[in-house]
């Protein structure tokens, strides 16, 4: 699935989706596996009273990035919306708009019901758009329960948006909605009103004395026609930029889909040496003989990696020669990284030694190449890509 997803596969994102909401099983494995293909969205919480316009300004919000070329995923929380159903039919049709566009994904999702905890399937249902490549991620909510302040916590960026002559509404509204606010929009300005609300904003940031990294902006939007909806993407991108400074352009900068693919290691005899890992509970899921390598592997799932159990079919291959010198043992270390090309690349840039001159073609179709122990730390490293026809059918 998870495979399916990477691809960019929109019924199996559905289903993914559906498994992390009811919380099966399978879940927690699928979640573990999303997670490791290290693609993460920013994450854009919306949140305010009913009626404000979170969802017209949510749909405006999609079509701004639509129109920059970024894929989006929307999850739309309402507390009011049984389990199954969904009393979410102006967001419905309002949504409308995107059908027919893969690159809008919409769920719906109800505050009670979810096993864990609305914030836990919230933050599920995010981490498997971001498996399936969505760049954006847009999470609407009333911020008026307990249930919706913790969902606020799983987005990188909370806007708050409020309308003119709340009054008392926003007295309702969760102490920790209003402290999680990073931007705060004052929406249907084209009512009276707006100007007085955005100096009241403004002035009550003043009040927090102590100096602050961001002092959340008051920007005024009209859902219904757009306006304002710009310098809202860009208030939200400058947040999000300060609050995860380093952490944060680390993770957009690091390689896609990186993580542990195999341990490789060599054995006198696979027979002999299976028995072990089969006690853990692995299984042998494929044997085969790769001839240029003269090798013969045994491949073991674990989670989302496995172990590869290699036994030489020549002695003087490279697997026979290390088994013959150093006897059996831990051979290589092979991470798996979306863009294999671009990573020998930058290694090559970078002046690493490479214990592969070019990328290779190995079986499968899969690409990879060798790092040498001198640059690693003592072991040898695969740098392992998917086959190419996998990679094809991605995004
Ligand atoms: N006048 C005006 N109406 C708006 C504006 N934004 C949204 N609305 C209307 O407000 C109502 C509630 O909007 P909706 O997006 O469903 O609010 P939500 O409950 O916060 O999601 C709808 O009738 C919208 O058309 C705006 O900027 N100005
Ligand atoms: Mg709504």
């Amino acid at each position: 699935m998870v495979a399916r997803l990477r691809a960019g596969d929109v019924r199996a994102l559905a289903r993914a989706v559906t498994l992390v909401e009811n919380g099966s099983p399978q879940a927690a494995e699928l979640l573990l596996a999303c997670r490791q293909t290290g693609r993460r969205a920013l994450r854009v919480g919306v949140t305010g009273p009913p009626g404000v316009g979170k969802s017209t300004l949510v749909d405006q919000m999609v079509r701004c990035l639509r129109g920059e070329g970024q894929t989006v995923g929307v999850i739309a929380v309402d507390p009011s919306s049984p389990y199954t159903g969904g009393a979410l039919l102006g967001d419905r049709i309002r949504m409308q708009g995107f059908a027919g566009d893969a690159g809008v994904f919409i769920r719906s999702m109800a505050s009670r019901g979810t096993m864990g905890g609305l914030a836990h399937g919230v933050e599920g249902a995010c981490c498997v758009m971001e498996a399936a490549g969505r760049e954006v991620i847009l999470i609407e909510t009333v911020g008026v329960g307990q249930d919706e302040v913790d969902v606020v916590r799983v987005a990188d960026v909370t806007v708050l948006v409020l309308v003119p002559g709340m009054g008392d509404e926003v007295q309702s509204l969760k102490a920790g909605v209003m402290e999680a606010a990073d931007i705060f929009v004052v929406n249907k300005a084209d009512r009276e009103g707006a100007e007085r609300l955005e100096t009241e904003i403004v002035t009550m940031q003043a009040l927090g004395a102590e100096p602050r990294e961001w002092v959340p902006p008051a920007i005024r939007t009209v859902g219904t026609s757009g306006e304002g909806v710009a310098t809202l993407m860009e208030a939200v991108r400058a947040r999000a930029a300060t609050k995860h400074g380093v952490e944060r352009s680390m993770r957009f900068q690091r390689a896609d889909g990186l993580r542990l693919d195999h341990l490789g290691i060599a054995v006198r005899s696979i027979a002999e040496a299976r028995g072990f890992y089969e006690s853990l509970g692995l299984v042998v899921t494929a044997e085969e003989t790769v001839e240029p390598e003269q090798v013969r592997t045994a491949m073991l799932p674990l989670g989302e990696s496995r172990i590869e159990l290699l036994e030489a079919t020549d002695a003087d291959s490279a697997i026979g020669r290390f088994v013959s010198k150093r006897g059996e043992g831990l051979h290589h270390v092979a991470v798996h990284v979306d863009g294999v090309d671009a990573m020998f690349a930058r290694l090559t840039a970078q002046g690493v030694r490479l214990a592969s001159a070019a990328v290779q073609v190995g079986a499968g179709g899969h690409r990879y190449f060798f790092v040498h122990p001198a640059s690693t730390g003592g072991v040898l490293l695969e740098i392992v890509g998917d086959a190419l026809a996998e990679t094809k059918g991605g995004d």
